[in-house]
């Protein structure tokens, strides 16, 4: 098999060392969004793929999954690790004036999910965003998500979170909320 000589992770300098890794065939496989591409080219079959087949709509959602990824995690990040107020507030708006688009997106298609009817990629990237924006919200008392402004992205929460797919995989709010204390309160120290 063409993975074995990979078996031996340690020696793979060249891998971030970051999570999530995906294994597979003693292959380490990085990058979330690799691997979500990843587990849609070799687990979909019979059922709805991941992103979609054609190949205009497919880098469209390249595109926003890719954009999300980068401005959502940076400013989440630099929101959980800000030391003031001001720094908190910034990175709270830089995320919120980064998922303002897509409220357009969604609009224009009249669908409930950027998938259409079922779960694809975008609505993955977004959805996982979810927990760590409502538990910095509650944490810092800064909306982020505004339903009054973003009625059809508040309407895709409800929806994405109803899907039994995700309701078995995501975290309370409680939790996230927990775990973030102790990151912060951990980074206070070191
Ligand atoms: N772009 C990467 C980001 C991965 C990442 O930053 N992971 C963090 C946790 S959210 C991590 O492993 N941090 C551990 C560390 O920095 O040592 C991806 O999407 O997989």
């Amino acid at each position: 098999m063409k993975g074995v000589e990979c078996q031996n992770l340690e020696e793979q300098d060249i891998f971030n060392k970051l999570v999530p890794v995906l294994i597979h065939h003693g292959v380490p496989i990085c990058e979330s969004m690799i691997i979500v591409q990843y587990i849609d080219e070799v687990w979909s079959s019979g059922e709805p793929h991941i992103l979609p087949a054609d190949p205009l709509e497919r880098a469209a959602a390249r595109f926003w999954a890719f954009y999300l990824d980068d401005k959502m995690f940076s400013s989440l990040n630099d929101q959980l690790f800000a030391v003031t107020e001001e720094t908190k507030l910034k990175a709270a708006e830089e995320a919120s004036e980064a998922i303002e688009p897509l409220e357009a997106d969604l609009r224009r298609s009249g669908k409930p999910l950027f998938g259409g009817d079922v779960l694809g990629f975008v609505d993955i990237v977004l959805g996982v965003f979810l927990p760590s924006i409502r538990a910095l919200e509650r944490m810092d008392g800064i909306q982020i998500l505004n339903e009054a402004k973003l009625p059809n992205l508040a309407r895709w929460e409800e929806r994405f979170c109803s899907d039994d797919a995700v309701k078995e995989a995501f975290p309370a709010v409680e939790e996230v909320i927990a775990a973030f204390e102790h990151i912060r309160r951990q980074s206070s120290i070191e």
